[in-house]
């Protein structure tokens, strides 16, 4: 049986992220099926609740306040909103929500106040309620699970090296620091990053790395691959390479194998045949709907129908609780 293990090496890595691609994708595919059902893949809704206008500098993100794109600026949305987009993505088969903030951290005022009723009437829903709000300390993690969160987004995004390039206004160690108290609190981790911004493969097994010699694996590992936006310095980025999101899902499953390996952004730029390929390589959760936070995704309609054509479930809400309860 496959061991969890948190002492992976660089070399180890690369060897496995560079091996013959049909070869990995096997031994992916393989540790996949010994840890999760190969026929369900789980379906979350994303919805911004506050966009645009953020301070931080992040080179691919159209919502940096610094960078002249099409995203319009939304403060907070109200509560009861939220409710009903979250009640309308269940009514289409999402088990998790996840609401993402354009902010740089949390701060102790109304806007976290309105958040936290938000995040109470969605797990009213029975739905896995996620948050993506930026940096958090210890107390307002704690407020957020005691409210009923489930899960806790913060990604690492690249490696500790690349990250300078990338972002300016937070240091990569601020995002470990918010990661261990979202851990400390009980809520379950999500933290993935993204490909295709230029950095190198070794960036790329750096940060799995990262996420997997941390004491306990993420339970959730989001791959995005770049959506280029106009406006953002990262707008003339070629398109990655399906080989590379491949390599990178399979090389996460290998390293991470309890953990939701999620095929996030860019599923817009892929045909149906690659993304087939990434469930093949051990991805089993996507983003629905028509967007993401603010870039277009595809539609629910043809998602189902690709689910049909490859025989997979939707999986269920809580299904890694009833496992820790079962154990
Ligand atoms: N402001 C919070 C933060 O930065 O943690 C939460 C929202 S932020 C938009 C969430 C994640 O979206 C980022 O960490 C990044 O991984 C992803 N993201 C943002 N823009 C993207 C893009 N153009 N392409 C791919 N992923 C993107
Ligand atoms: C993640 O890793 N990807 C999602 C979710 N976590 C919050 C966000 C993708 C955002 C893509 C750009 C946009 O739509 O604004
Ligand atoms: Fe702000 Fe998050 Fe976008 Fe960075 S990724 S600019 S912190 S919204």
């Amino acid at each position: 049986m496959t061991e969890i293990r948190n002492n992976w090496s660089l070399a180890e890595v690369e060897a496995i992220y560079n091996s013959p691609f049909l070869d990995l994708v096997y031994r992916a595919a393989t540790v996949h099926r010994q840890f999760h059902d190969g026929q369900e893949v789980q379906v979350c809704t994303l919805l911004s609740v506050k966009t645009g206008g953020c301070p931080e500098d992040c080179a691919y993100c159209p919502q940096a306040a610094r960078y002249h794109t099409d995203v319009k600026v939304h403060k907070l949305m109200e509560v009861d909103e939220v409710l009903s987009a979250a009640s309308e993505a269940k009514s289409k088969g999402s088990t998790r929500f996840c609401m993402g903030a354009a902010w740089r951290e949390v701060r102790d005022n109304r806007d976290f106040d309105k958040v936290i009723d938000m995040v109470k009437g969605v797990n009213a829903m029975d739905m896995e309620v996620c948050c993506t709000l930026g940096m958090i300390t210890d107390s307002q993690a704690e407020r957020l699970k005691e409210a009923g969160l489930y899960a806790y987004n913060h990604n690492l995004d690249t490696s500790d090296t690349f990250y300078n390039e990338i972002i300016s206004t937070r240091q990569f160690d601020d995002r470990i620091h918010t990661l261990e108290n979202v851990r400390k609190s009980g809520i379950s981790v999500c933290s993935g990053g993204i490909i295709g911004m230029g950095e190198t493969v070794t960036d790329r097994v750096k940060m799995l790395i990262t996420l997997a010699n941390m004491p306990g694996h993420p339970e959730s590992v989001p791959v995005n691959a770049l959506v280029p936006v106009e406006g953002t310095p990262l707008e003339k980025q070629p398109k990655v390479p399906v080989w590379d999101m491949v390599r990178m899902i399979a090389t996460a499953r290998i390293m991470m194998p309890k953990a939701m390996v999620r095929l996030s952004a860019g599923r817009v730029m892929m045909s149906d045949e690659e993304q087939t390929l990434c469930f093949m390589a051990g991805a089993n959760s996507i983003f629905s709907g028509e967007r993401l936070l603010t870039t277009p995704n595809p539609g629910v309609d043809h998602d189902q129908q690709l689910f049909q054509t490859l025989n997979l479930r939707p999986r269920k809400s809580f299904k890694d609780s009833e496992a820790l309860v079962v154990a």
